[in-house]
């Protein structure tokens, strides 16, 4: 099936006409410039022309009924005709809301919004999508409007999409500074619907203040375990954090659950520089979240704006995500990638208390700390990472000057102009495909003859290049790794019939070159020759057991796997293990290599390309031995981004196995810091 391509933007300058008319300390950061200024910077990094335009509409009375009360829809008609003094009064009614006579209009633009982003997607014309919206809606309830919320947005377009599409599974992502509570009460029995939030939560102090929102709080009656909170109970989160919190507990369960959509209740307050947040995570950030969520549903991926009050944080995150919906190779994100321990901690909790749901959690041995509150204490007092208070709190405009050059630092080296994203491949491989679903835009590039080999190999590995035929293998690999080197490329496979040697070189090349950090990924056997001493290769090699009698070290890990026959075991393996090693390296290339007897399957392989691909800006080379040429397809499909593969359902490994991998974890957790996911082996 050709897959839908092209992402769709809705922007309605109507919905800037909804604003505070009175002194509201709490109200006056939700501004109508939070859309204006976000939409202009898109107009300024030239992504809304790289958009489809999909216009906004009104959503109809019947479709705001799908969640909310009639009560409530007369309540939020009525406020078009009154008088500022009404206005007042009848926005007291509710915690945290301001209405303004073209509130109701505004609102159901917003609603409609979204409904808009579902058909655009759900119908094939794009393949994802954003709405710029205002007023936003994860806090609004069947009943009630609440922070800066009439309508929910989100969950209306959720309950439109099962009603006109029969959809059976919708993943919501709030990633949000605040608690969704709204959405969390209208889907907590509902298990079609999998809510997923984090927040500020700082045990029970930050607004909401409610007890629901707590990592306990995991869904009611047959909606049990599809309610997820990740209650951060500090400020100053990260981006390591936001990280940890996807490989550990988002990802895996969204793989599990298997969503025929997903929807985002995006809001940017969980970002740099937000006075309401106060965390520390970076616009690029938003790149990495976004990138993986596109790897479920076949790609079917509706971002809905909700909060973000820091107006230049906001914008730039803003860019960020429309920029991989619209598949640009993804910018690095910075800072140290270790997830503090307070974050570690909510990581623990969440995925002890969802531990009876979820068949991938079910084998780890994750239990409740006896003592909770005794052991936050403790750790309050021990957590020397970066999310302590002096550092993350805005007190003054010293710390505001901090973010706003953090932000012009970064957004120089962030929005780079960066080559898109072309797959380089020999001839042979195009020749042997179907034209039909084969890759439009890979770039077939000419190998190299001998002599310009031998010129390029000549001075080093001799010893490597004496046989003629070693030596014009490796041909294809040099080739396609100089195009990478170049940027003329970002990423490229090779065939090659001796992996092993071509690795060998790959990996010498890119050293040559100056690469600092290159991820080498070999799957089956393949015997390289590396020298992993300095730290500029790590090496993950995944092979079945007895056949190496190799140990991992901190540069080279041995992760003995052979898939399960059955399917699809490999995805607790991907999610727990690689990625959070290759983000904790933040490598500058990667080389997947897939040798002879290889233990994974196809889709266990595109796996592993797809989610690498945010790393490394998108530079990836696969060197491959294999003749198959569905294997080809898959790599060179997943690559160039084509088609959105489907993984399949989500198959917990054996006991053997996540035995191996907890202990693996155990070993390299200092070594490597994303790997830490519970309290009790972090410390
Ligand atoms: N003391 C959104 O981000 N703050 N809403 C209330 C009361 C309300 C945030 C503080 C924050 C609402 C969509
Ligand atoms: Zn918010």
């Amino acid at each position: 099936v050709a897959m839908a391509s092209g992402t769709a933007l809705i922007y309605d300058e109507a919905m800037t006409r909804h604003k505070l008319l009175w002194n509201d300390p709490i109200c006056d950061i939700e501004v109508p410039e939070r859309l204006s200024a976000s939409y202009e910077q898109l107009q300024c990094y030239h992504l809304v022309e790289r958009c489809i335009p999909v216009p906004a509409r009104e959503g109809s009375e019947e479709e705001i009924l799908l969640v909310h009360s009639s009560e409530h829809l007369e309540a939020a008609k009525s406020t078009q005709t009154m008088n500022e003094e009404e206005l007042k009064r009848i926005s007291g009614n509710y915690d945290s809301f301001f209405f303004h006579p073209n509130t109701y209009h505004c609102a159901r633009l917003a609603v409609g919004a979204a409904l808009q982003l579902v058909d655009s997607v759900m119908s094939g014309k794009v393949c994802n999508g954003m709405a710029l919206v205002r007023p936003p809606g994860h806090h609004s309830q069947r009943n009630a409007a609440n922070g800066f919320c009439l309508f929910n947005n989100v969950a209306i377009a959720a309950e439109y999409a099962k009603l006109k599409y029969g959809l059976q599974r919708i993943l919501i992502v709030d990633w949000d500074v605040h608690h969704g509570q709204g959405t969390q009460f209208i889907f907590e029995e509902d298990p079609s619907v999998l809510y997923f939030s984090w927040h500020r939560y700082e045990h029970q102090e930050f607004w909401p203040s409610l007890k629901e929102s707590d990592y306990d709080a995991v869904g009611l009656g047959k909606g049990k375990g599809f309610n997820i909170n990740l209650p951060w109970n500090k400020v100053g989160m990260g981006n390591s954090d936001y990280l940890a919190a996807f490989f550990h507990v988002l990802l895996p369960m969204a793989f599990e659950f298997d969503p025929e959509l997903v929807l985002v209740s995006s809001g940017y307050d969980s970002g740099i520089g937000d006075p309401e947040g106060q965390m520390n995570a970076t616009p690029e950030v938003f790149a990495h979240l976004t990138h993986f969520l596109m790897q479920l549903a076949h790609g079917k991926l509706c971002v809905i704006l909700e909060g973000g009050y820091h107006l230049r944080s906001l914008s730039e995150s803003v860019c960020m995500t429309v920029r991989t919906l619209l598949r640009d190779p993804l910018p690095q994100v910075t800072g140290e990638m270790a997830p503090c321990l307070s974050a570690i901690e909510s990581i623990h909790n969440v995925r002890a208390a969802h531990k009876p749901y979820w068949k991938w959690l079910m084998c780890e041995d994750t239990s409740f700390l006896h003592n909770l509150s005794t052991k936050s204490d403790l750790l309050k007092t021990a957590d020397t990472n970066s999310c302590t208070d002096d550092e993350a709190k805005i007190t003054d405009s010293n710390e505001t000057d901090r973010i706003e050059r953090f932000l012009e630092l970064h957004m120089k080296n962030i929005m780079f102009p960066v080559p898109p994203i072309k797959t380089a491949t020999t001839a042979e491989l195009k020749a042997s495909a179907d034209p039909n679903t084969f890759p439009v835009h890979l770039h077939v590039v000419r190998e190299m003859d001998k002599n310009e080999l031998e010129a390029l190999v000549s001075d080093f590995h001799v010893d490597l290049v004496k046989a003629n035929k070693s030596l014009l293998s490796l041909g294809s690999t040099l080739t396609i790794l100089d195009k990478i080197l170049k940027k003329e490329v970002c990423n490229g496979i090779a065939e090659s019939p001796a992996a092993s040697a071509s690795v060998t070189i790959a990996l010498r090349h890119s050293l040559r070159f100056g690469f600092q950090r290159v991820l080498c990924i070999l799957v089956g056997d393949i015997d390289i020759i590396p020298s992993t001493e300095d730290g500029k290769i790590l090496v993950i090699h995944v092979c079945k057991k007895e056949q190496t009698g190799e140990s991992s070290s901190k540069h080279y890990i041995v992760l003995n796997w052979k898939e399960d026959a059955a399917g699809n075991d490999f995805f607790s393996a991907v999610l727990g293990f690689i990625l959070p090693i290759a983000y904790s390296y933040q490598p500058n290339l990667i080389v997947i290599a897939v040798g002879p007897n290889r233990s994974l399957g196809i889709s266990g392989i595109s796996l592993l390309f797809c989610l690498l691909q945010g790393l490394a800006e998108s530079r990836i080379l696969a060197v491959i031995e294999d003749t198959d040429i569905n294997l080809m397809q898959s790599v060179a499909k997943a690559l160039a981004g084509v088609s959105m593969p489907h993984f399949g359902v989500h198959v917990p490994p054996t006991q053997e196995k996540v035995n191996q991998i907890k202990k693996l974890r155990n070993q390299l957790q200092q070594d490597w810091k994303m790997l830490q996911c519970s309290v009790s082996d972090g410390i």
